[in-house]
């Protein structure tokens, strides 16, 4: 029996859900032209469908997995499991006005016509936020709409911000950030949870390592106590003897948020010809 996932045919998601696939060792057979297709060595099979499709596959049990923006379920609304995030396909849903319009706070929405392709998110936003306005439902292009038209502001995914700008328009609120997740079927047999257990724990080491560095240095020894309380590592530092009486090499694993606090403590304390390299896989 093989665990059915279900990513994105073709679009800003697609390259990178394959990306994850391979990184967690799984060789898949490059079919995007095809609906479907099987990995070599992992009980995986993968449809290739449209983003707004995979929440009902998923749902209905067609497909066990898949791999859609947080955003996309969100608006869909559908009855499944989110069983991971996954760091890619970063965006914020946001509202934008036609950028020589002044805008103080979110009641200046009021009696505005927006438009979007997210009215269910944006329609419960406004809602909480006390706002009356009109939602006007558009399926593609939506940065347009305000310059023909159609709306006087409009909701809608940013990531750089070039698009809204070469549209004349400014962001004014956020609405929800995004990236993309991993969701699941609420029904899986025990037989497919396991594999999915597998493929959870590869990525779990795929993150671990992304947000972890390598870190070797040089240190006199009579400095190595102050440096070794600098850094942890996962169980503690690996000292090793330089053939250079007096100096040890010190190897320990660092997180990327504390990264350049932790490299300027240990200058001070007299490390040098500090290292750091990029880990492939953790496993803790
Ligand atoms: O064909 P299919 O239906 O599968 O694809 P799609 O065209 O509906 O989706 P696609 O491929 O555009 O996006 C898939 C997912 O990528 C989205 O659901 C988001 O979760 C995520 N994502 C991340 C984005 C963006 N960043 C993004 N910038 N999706 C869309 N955009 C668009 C946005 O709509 C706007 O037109 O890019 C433009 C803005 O980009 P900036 O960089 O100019 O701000
Ligand atoms: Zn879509």
């Amino acid at each position: 029996m093989k665990l059915k996932i279900a990513i994105q045919k073709s679009g800003r998601l697609s390259e990178e859900s394959l990306r994850l696939l391979k990184d967690c060792g799984i060789d898949v057979n490059n079919g995007l032209s095809k609906l479907k297709t099987e990995a070599n060595n992992f009980p995986l099979e993968i449809f290739f469908l449209r983003d707004d499709d995979i929440p009902q596959y998923v749902e209905d049990g067609v497909a066990d997995i898949g791999i859609v923006g947080e955003n996309v379920l969100l608006e869909k609304n559908k009855k499944v499991k989110t069983v991971n995030k996954l760091g890619f396909g970063k965006c914020r849903l946001s509202l934008a006005i036609p950028k020589e319009k002044k805008y103080k706070n979110i009641k200046d929405l009021n009696g505005l016509k927006i438009a979007t392709s997210y009215s269910n998110i944006l329609s419960k936003f406004l809602k909480k936020q006390n706002v009356k306005a009109e939602i006007h439902e558009i399926s593609g292009s939506v940065e347009i709409a305000p310059g023909i038209g159609l709306a006087d502001a409009i909701c809608d995914l940013v990531s750089s911000g070039s698009t809204l700008l070469t549209n004349g328009l400014k962001e004014v609120e956020v609405v929800l950030r995004s990236e993309a997740i991993m969701i699941a079927t609420k029904n899986l047999n025990k037989h497919k949870t396991e594999i999915l257990e597998k493929l959870l724990f590869r990525i779990q080491s795929l993150k671990s390592a992304r947000h972890n560095k390598y870190i070797l240095l040089n240190a006199p020894n009579n400095k190595l106590e102050a440096i070794c309380k600098i850094l942890p590592g996962m169980k503690s530092p690996t000292i090793l003897p330089l053939s250079v009486k007096g100096w040890s090499s010190v190897h320990s694993v660092v997180e990327e948020d504390q990264f350049w606090e932790i490299i300027e403590k240990l200058k001070s304390n007299g490390a040098q010809g500090i290292l750091v390299v990029p880990i492939e896989k953790m496993i803790l």
